[in-house]
């Protein structure tokens, strides 16, 4: 085992700076150090913070690490996708964590929106891993739900809080597109403003909608004939909750749902299902991204090639691309003799 995996893994915050470095400028040997910090992954609560910017997540955050810092170490990564920028610098007074930045035990890691597709959600779990390996019990990823790239960062997140605020019914239209599936917990902040109630009307009534939808499609309604005995799905049921962030109102009912919600994925039989969902979506999404990175560099100068004879109307896209899909076959026939 590296000398800085021991370091880390003892609770060097030096250690898991370095670490992280070494992760994001992709130095060689990084993917070794990922793979020895994985084994002593996996137990802690990975918890998503989404929402719409300005929904008030980072106050949210810096609340939950008060409480959650009684219980142990705690990791945060904040992302930020209007930053062009690499990761690792603080991300300024986006972030209104600034209060924790002096506890030893509060971990706070930006990174930055990268270009390469599933780039971020890759970044976002092996910096999980890295904080959970240097002893956080719970690590907060706060992202703006806008984009696939922080959609897909959430789940990367065992449990995720979806962020809004009272009278945005546009907010709402946006939630129903792309982030109600991914929400296990309601959070609808700002409640000292008007109109709270009417926003967890709405969103309870969307959930009462979404849900029977789900249960549908994942085959648990209706119930086959024959199997009235069968118990009743082990449905999470997500809760809508009101905060005000900035008073510090409402956040021990957050906390209380996160628990629960815990351990609602360690004992049902949905919960392993998501969790095993998690790994191969994990898996297959970084594989791809590889394969085809992999693809098109090979086969780089045949679509320049081909643009321009397509261009030049010497050939056709649908042509085009079976030629190039039999390039890329071909290369691989090869590659075993050693081109
Ligand atoms: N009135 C009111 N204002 C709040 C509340 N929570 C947060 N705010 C304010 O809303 C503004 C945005 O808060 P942030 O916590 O930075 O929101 P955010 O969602 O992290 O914002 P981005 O990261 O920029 O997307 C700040 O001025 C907060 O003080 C609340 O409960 N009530
Ligand atoms: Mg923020």
């Amino acid at each position: 085992v590296h000398a800085l995996v021991t370091d880390l893994l003892a609770g060097s915050t030096r250690a898991a700076a370095r670490v992280m470095r070494a992760v994001d400028d992709r130095l060689p040997g990084y993917e070794t150090l990922l793979e020895q910090v994985f084994p002593h992954t996996g137990t802690a609560a990975v918890i998503g913070i989404t929402g719409s910017p300005g929904a008030g997540k980072s106050t949210l955050v810096d609340r939950l690490i008060d409480r959650f810092r009684l219980r142990g170490k705690v990791g945060v990564v904040a992302i930020d996708p209007t930053s062009p920028f690499s990761s690792g610098a603080i991300l300024g007074d986006r972030i209104r964590m600034q209060r924790h930045f002096g506890d030893a035990d509060v971990f706070i890691r930006s990174l930055a929106t990268r270009g390469a597709l599933g780039g971020l959600s890759r970044a976002a779990a092996d910096t999980a891993r890295v904080l959970e390996a240097w002893g956080a019990g719970v690590v907060l990823l706060e992202t703006v739900g806008v984009g696939q790239d922080e959609i897909d960062v959430s789940r990367v997140a065992a449990s995720n809080v979806v962020v809004t605020t009272p009278g945005l019914g546009d907010d709402i239209q946006a939630i129903k597109a792309g982030i109600l599936e991914c929400a296990d917990v309601f959070v609808v902040n700002k409640a000292d403003r008007d109109g709270a109630d009417v926003t967890v009307r709405d969103l309870e009534a969307m959930l009462a909608l979404g849900q029977s939808v789900t249960e549908t499609r994942r085959g648990h309604a209706p119930a086959l004939p024959l199997e009235t005995k069968a118990p009743e799905p082990e449905l999470w049921r997500v809760p809508v909750l009101k905060t005000i962030a900035t008073r510090d109102e409402g956040l021990d009912a957050v906390l209380d749902a996160l628990d629960a919600h815990r351990s609602w994925l360690a004992t049902t039989a949905e919960g392993a299902r998501r969790l095993r969902a998690r790994i191969e979506h994990e898996l297959v999404s970084q594989l791809s991204a590889g394969l085809i990175y992999d693809a098109l560099s090979e086969l780089s100068q045949a679509i320049r090639d081909s643009v321009t004879a397509i261009q030049e109307k010497r050939s056709d896209p649908y042509c085009a691309r079976r030629e190039l899909a039999a390039a890329f076959e071909a290369r691989r026939r090869i590659d075993p003799l050693g081109e």
